[in-house]
């Protein structure tokens, strides 16, 4: 999910965007306006841009068209699907690999934050968006993306000149930081930045209302081992957006860079009680009692953390938050502190020992992730292969040293500069790029091959590299869905007695699967690795320990499940193997005025159900 996410090392420290702060320009940007082109806004810096019909306009808000997960002329890629984890995380874990799609959280905030009529279409396939535009009137249409789906915004934009030549057409979202864009698409704006308070202001609308937060699942149609997870009222977590940004700024770093760099950032919620009653209503609207928090160091802001912990010890609350946050930043809170706020997961990078990045000084990671690990903290550790330093004859050191960390999940990508970023620009200038013009950027998604020239790895040789660091992590340390089961029997024998209700609650509630899924599971597991004997022993390890802890529940419980999930193992195997891909609902919302104003079409394409494989492919078996 986060490309080259991989420290958080500076200290603590928060600091706000001003609204009126300059941001960058990229050198090399046409001007602003393009001349014949797309206005290009800065839109962390505030404009007085208006659309004429103001808050009257009828808004259409889209991300790109599927299918996402097969090769196509628009630059979906087989490699690229729209999942987090398969895609960089759990690839290489055949029916083990943890599927799941997110919505598009961007898209879904702005629509919150409308007054004006506004419909949200999410994951249309190509059919899908075309029946919208060509039946619904619309007189602005924002369409959110990332920089390797360009071609299907061109393709959208040319549809829309085409079926809605009235409408202005707003690009947003991290596609809106490449320099070539304007050259490559037919729109009215390109929105660089915090999308919200621009489109507030461009509607005439007042852009100093606090925000509303978007009810969000976090996940959807979660999957694995041949089985679709529950989705009943307390399996699934809220996301929770507090801010976006990071005020560290790392050279490479995408999210930063589009929300002011360093020293910035942007605070949807400023304080712990704002955050609180946010978090009251998604518990209370979605049912849920944990939380996915989109920040990009969430612990880093210190004060407001701890005002939340306060927060829930006051009110009672046993939450669960998973976070993305730095090793040293973690390390400026206790473990009671950790525990007491509910983290029970964390996305972290893990450094190379002689990265260039490698300003985790004093801080030994794998010490760290043991220690959180031993509390019940699941962790995904995250690894950059192509670093600067690597070569061919010390990937394996970094490999190995990554794959120690034993991580419940690790994600590995390449390294890869993204337009927007300094690193990039450094690499402009000294002419490393192999794609300025990102012609390519279809391919430039970090898991396939470098945009620029490695000093040390040449010819394409990162593409099996990095395949060989999850292989080696998935051949050490088994399928990463049940890794989560050792770490969270650890939180829960630790914890299980915690003098404090609040706390044990938490923990029991985790391990509220441990006997019968997760003991099923494992019993599965380990029959299906039984001719690799370091999964397998490992798998056994566990189960054991299970068994000491859950007793005799778990004993019965895990082959009945396990010989159940064993089919399904097999089954989703065979899938796999006769090409079965994955591909999201597509979602059509409707906000209040839009419902009045609005008569919804009824679609003849699949909006809403999941959407099979294209027919070229072989279809699996219905199991
Ligand atoms: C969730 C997520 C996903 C989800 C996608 C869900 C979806 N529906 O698209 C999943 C897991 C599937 C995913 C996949 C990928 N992702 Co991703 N993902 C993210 C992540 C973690 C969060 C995005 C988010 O919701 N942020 C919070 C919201 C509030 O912020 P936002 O999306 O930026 O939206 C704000 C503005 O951008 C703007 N805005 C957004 N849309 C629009 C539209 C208009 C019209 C306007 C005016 C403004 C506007 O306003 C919003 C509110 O301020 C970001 C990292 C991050 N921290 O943001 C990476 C990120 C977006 N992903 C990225 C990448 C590269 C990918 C992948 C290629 C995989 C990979 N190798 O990492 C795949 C591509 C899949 C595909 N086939 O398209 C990069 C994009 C880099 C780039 N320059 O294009 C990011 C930035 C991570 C990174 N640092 O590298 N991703
Ligand atoms: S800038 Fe912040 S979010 Fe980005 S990599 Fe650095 S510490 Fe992490």
């Amino acid at each position: 999910m986060v490309l080259n996410k991989k420290q958080h090392d500076t200290p603590a420290r928060t600091v706000t965007l001003p609204v009126s702060q300059p941001s960058q320009r990229l050198p090399g940007d046409p001007e602003f306006p393009t001349p014949g082109g797309p206005m290009i806004h800065s839109a962390n810096t505030g404009q007085p841009i208006t659309h004429p019909l103001g808050s009257k306009a009828r808004v259409l808000l889209c991300s790109v068209f599927g299918p996402y997960a097969q090769n196509d002329e628009y630059g979906s890629r087989s490699i690229n699907p729209m999942e987090l984890y398969h895609n960089q995380v759990t690839r290489t874990h055949g029916p083990f690999s943890l599927r799941m799609f997110h919505r598009s959280w961007g898209l879904m905030l702005i629509q919150a934050n409308l007054s004006a009529s506004c419909t949200l279409l999410d994951f249309p396939v190509l059919k899908r968006f075309i029946e919208e535009i060509s039946t619904e009137k619309y007189d602005v249409i924002g369409i959110g993306a990332i920089m390797p789906n360009v071609g299907k915004v061109q393709e959208m934009c040319r549809l829309i000149r085409l079926h809605q030549p009235n409408a202005t057409i707003v690009i947003g979202g991290h596609i809106a930081n490449m320099p070539t864009l304007p050259k490559r698409i037919d729109a009215d704006h390109i929105v660089r930045g915090e999308g919200v308070r621009w489109f507030q202001r461009f509607l005439g609308e007042p852009d100093d209302r606090p925000f509303r937060h978007p009810m969000i699942m976090s996940g959807i149609g979660a999957r694995t081992m041949g089985v679709t997870l529950s989705e009943k009222p307390g399996d699934v977590a809220a996301t929770l957006i507090p801010s976006v940004g990071c005020p560290i700024g790392c050279n490479f770093c995408s999210t930063s860079a589009m929300f002011g760099g360093k020293g910035r950032f942007i605070n949807f919620y400023e304080t712990g009680d704002e955050l609180f009653e946010v978090m009251l209503e998604l518990e209370r609207t979605l049912k849920i009692n944990s939380f996915f928090v989109m920040d990009e160091n969430f612990l880093l802001h210190r004060k407001r953390a701890l005002r939340l912990l306060e927060l829930m010890e006051e009110h009672n609350k046993s939450w669960a938050l998973y976070v993305f946050s730095s090793a040293n930043v973690l390390k400026s809170y206790s473990i009671e502190q950790l525990v007491a706020l509910g983290i029970s997961w964390v996305w972290m990078g893990l450094e190379g020992k002689s990265s260039k990045y490698a300003k985790l000084s004093g801080t030994d990671t794998l010490e760290l992730v043991k220690m959180l690990q031993s509390h019940g903290v699941r962790v995904l550790g995250s690894t950059i292969i192509g670093m600067e330093e690597h070569t061919p004859d010390n990937i394996d050191i970094a490999i190995d040293y990554a794959v120690s960390h034993d991580t419940e999940f690790h994600q590995f990508m390449l390294y890869t500069p993204i337009p927007g970023t300094p690193l990039w620009e450094e690499m402009r200038n000294s002419g490393a790029l192999t794609d300025p013009q990102s012609r390519e950027a279809c391919d430039s998604h970090g898991q396939l091959r470098f945009n620029f020239t490695h000093p040390n790895l040449k010819d394409g040789v990162e593409t099996e590299m990095l395949v060989r660091a999850f292989t080696r992590d998935f051949d050490v340390n088994g399928p990463s869905v049940l890794r989560v089961a050792r770490t969270t029997l650890a939180g829960y024998k630790r914890y299980r007695k915690h003098p404090d209700l609040r706390i044990r609650k938490r923990f029991q509630q985790e391990a509220a699967d441990l006997a019968s899924v997760y003991a099923g599971g494992i019993w599965a597991a380990r029959r299906w690795f039984a001719d690799q004997p370091q999964v397998r022993d490992r798998l056994a390890g566990v189960l054991n320990d299970l068994y000491k802890v859950c007793g005799l529940k778990s004993r019965l419980l895990a082959p009945l499940i396990g010989r159940y999930l064993y089919s399904k193992i097999k089954q989703e195997d065979t899938r796999l193997k006769t090409g079965w891909t994955y591909e999201p609902p597509t979602f059509y919302e409707l906000n209040e005025l839009a419902r009045k104003t609005h008569d919804p079409i009824q679609s003849k394409s699949p909006a809403g159900q999941w959407i099979p494989p294209l027919p070229t492919l072989a279809q699996p078996a219905a199991t």
